[in-house]
């Protein structure tokens, strides 16, 4: 299949969802129905802001996500947003099933350095059943391992001024090639026990559609700041200055940073 296809076919997608973002009450409302009877639904309701970072803070930034068992699997978990960068780094990378691919980490760290595939999978890991919740109304419970993010903060030593942490993704956005995904967490869900850098989905290695060969995943927070196709992690003191200077795509097209469930 030919990248412009590829994208062309996510843009109708991405349009809607801008649309969706730039008036976010109305597609909670519209959605209100069928979202009620989802468990997270309330929660998602309180998301002002400022009054569900303070609630955050009550019930305690490091409390788990519930875990599931195996038994309660959805049966696929499905794709959503990019299915493939599609870019020529990206396709050389799936060609030599990612042997030459490298996270690279840097920004304010004592020890910038890059991480290859096996040096990850290396590292202490974590294997947890969560429930993904998505805004536009899905939810599906998969199991996924990978590399703690606390344990990579050990090796890199983030320095006092760090605030927060940006993952840089390898897929476009836009028809031009730039406007690459990104998202950003703070240091509270960079060192909670359940935040790793996932390179397994059910048991076998993270599919493309799912972002291989490393996605994010940070189980007190909606879908979207489950970074997929991390190809790099900066330590900031802010992110004002970085694209759009909301802390990641959606968040520039109106989306909350903070978006804890
Ligand atoms: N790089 C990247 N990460 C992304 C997205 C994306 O389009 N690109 N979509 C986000 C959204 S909105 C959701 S719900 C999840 C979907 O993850 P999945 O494709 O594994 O279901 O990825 C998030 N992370
Ligand atoms: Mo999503």
């Amino acid at each position: 299949m030919n990248r412009p296809f590829r994208l062309q076919r996510r843009l109708p997608r991405r349009h809607f969802l801008a649309r969706a973002a730039a008036a976010t009450s109305a597609l909670w409302l519209a959605g209100c129905d069928q979202l009620s009877r989802t468990e997270w639904f309330p929660k998602v309701l309180n998301s002002v802001e400022p009054l569900n970072r303070a609630a955050a803070k009550l019930v305690g930034r490091r409390a788990m996500a519930q875990e599931f068992a195996e038994s309660d699997r959805s049966p696929t978990f499905r794709s959503n947003g990019s299915d493939d960068p599609g870019t020529p780094q990206y396709d050389a990378w799936v060609a030599n099933g990612f042997s030459d691919y490298a996270l690279m980490v840097g920004g304010l760290v004592a020890t910038p350095r890059k991480f290859s595939l096996a040096e990850l999978r290396a590292l202490p890991s974590r294997t947890q059943i969560t429930r993904h919740d998505c805004v536009e109304g899905w939810s599906a419970i998969a199991k996924w391992k990978g590399a703690k993010m606390s344990a990579l903060l050990d090796i890199v030593k983030p320095k006092p001024e760090a605030r927060y942490v940006m993952f840089y993704c390898a897929d476009p956005m836009s028809m031009d090639g730039r406007d690459l995904y990104y998202e950003s967490i703070d240091m509270d869900d960079a060192m909670h026990p359940q935040t790793i850098l996932a390179y397994d989905l059910n048991d076998a290695a993270l599919p493309v559609p799912n972002g291989a060969p490393i996605r994010l995943r940070v189980e007190r927070q909606l879908g979207y700041k489950h970074a997929k196709y991390v190809t790099s992690i900066e330590f900031v003191a802010s992110f004002d200055k970085i694209a759009g200077g909301k802390g990641g795509y959606w968040e520039d097209q109106g989306y909350q940073w903070f978006a804890g469930i």
